[in-house]
């Protein structure tokens, strides 16, 4: 019986024990995180660029691949599952819009009956049950060759990226049980409507991620501009053939194309005085899409002083990367780089990131904020 009494009081004794450990190792935890909250570095990172440059594309990689490894919630999936169906149904209405205005006729003229029905979708209203009535139309009109004719030139269109991506996977977006994958939430396009942020914690770094959208223009971001530890400047580079019809740009110094544009918008970005103890990153986006295009449209022919070959990509990204890389002043020697990414592509990214990160760090102790 005594030895019954005393084997079981031992476990409860060894219990405590480890109780009253456990207890102080969460204590002595808890202090070390209070004592290092004080300490924590903030680092702030700005996301700048135009409007479909890849800046939340990126955020959504920081998040899910490159820093956090966070899945999407219920919430965000099923939200993103209805931006995907309003891209579909939107893009059809550019490439219908661009077959009429091309002139490019019907594979199956029946097709008519199917494109009123797509361009009278109300997209704000779309679901899985909405959605499922318009699958049949998007599927015939999607493997006409009226319509496959005209995505073909949709260089001479305005046409959102994602829409080829989702419209051959169709079958798949088309079912009722639609869940989307990682890869289509990355394609999914909206526009940020306002000023977003993403901050990554970790117990002696806060990293906050500010993408100001298309608010670039109002004064009222200047308050996001103080103490900028890196600045990424977003841009397509696969636009290089886009032509701006005004004739001058916003900032008047008359770059008439797209790219030059861009690097214009850059120089003033590193003439700029809240950033000149930033880390800068030059983002060439979209490096995929620039690879496909330079199949068939000469770079040449919007930049008559390449020299060299135009279907070859690694000489084409050499010609960019100088066209920017001149107009950065020589002062700024490592705190300015630039990146060929795919935004995209999550292998590509977790690459481009792992280089990145290494350079937005905080500033050793006692150095002056001001890098040169
Ligand atoms: N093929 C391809 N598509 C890309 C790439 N990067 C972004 N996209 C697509 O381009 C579209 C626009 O990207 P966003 O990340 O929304 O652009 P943004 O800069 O946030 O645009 P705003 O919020 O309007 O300022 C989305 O459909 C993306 O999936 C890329 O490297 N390759
Ligand atoms: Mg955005």
């Amino acid at each position: 019986m005594a030895a019954n009494i005393f084997s079981c009081c031992v476990p409860i004794r060894q219990y405590r024990q480890r109780e009253q450990a456990r207890r102080a190792a969460t204590a002595r935890s808890e202090a070390i995180d209070k004592e290092l909250a004080g300490t924590r570095t903030d680092l702030k990172v700005l996301l700048l660029g135009s409007p479909g440059s890849g800046k939340s594309t990126f955020i959504k990689q920081l998040r899910s691949t490159c820093i956090d490894g966070d899945e999407f919630t219920n919430e965000e999936v099923e939200r993103y599952r209805d931006i995907i169906y309003s891209n579909v149904i939107e893009g059809l209405k550019s490439l219908l819009d661009a077959r009429s205005k091309l002139q490019i006729p019907w594979d199956d003229a029946a097709n008519e009956e199917h494109a009123a029905r797509v361009i009278d979708c109300d997209t704000s209203q779309l679901n899985p049950r909405t959605f499922a009535t318009h699958v049949s139309s998007c599927k015939a009109l999607w493997a006409d060759n009226g319509i496959q004719e005209a995505y073909k030139r949709r260089d001479e269109f305005q046409l959102e990226s994602c829409v080829g991506y989702f419209l051959d996977e169709l079958d798949r977006i088309g079912n009722e049980d639609y869940h989307p994958y990682i890869q289509d939430i990355l394609y999914a396009q909206q526009s940020t409507p306002g000023v977003a942020e993403y901050v990554s914690e970790s117990r002696d770094l806060v990293r906050r991620f500010i993408d100001l959208g298309a608010l670039l223009r109002y004064k009222k971001v200047f308050t996001h501009f103080e103490d900028v530890r890196a600045v990424l400047y977003f841009v397509s580079v696969d636009e290089f053939d886009q032509v701006l019809t005004a004739g001058t740009n916003d900032e008047g110094t008359g770059s008439t194309n797209w790219l030059m544009k861009e690097c214009d918008a850059l120089s003033l970005i590193l003439k700029c005085r809240w950033f000149t103890g930033s880390q800068v990153f030059l983002i060439l986006n979209k490096a995929d899409l620039l690879e496909q295009k330079i199949k068939h449209v000469n770079l040449k022919d919007f930049f008559p002083q390449f020299d060299r070959d135009p279907r070859n990509i690694d000489q084409v990204k050499e010609f960019i990367f100088d066209l920017f890389e001149k107009r950065c002043d020589s002062r700024w020697g490592d705190a300015f780089c630039t990146y060929f990414i795919t935004a995209v592509d999550q292998i590509n990214m977790a690459s481009v990131w792992s280089a990145m990160s290494d350079a937005i760090r905080p500033l050793p102790k006692g150095s002056p904020f001001v890098l040169y």
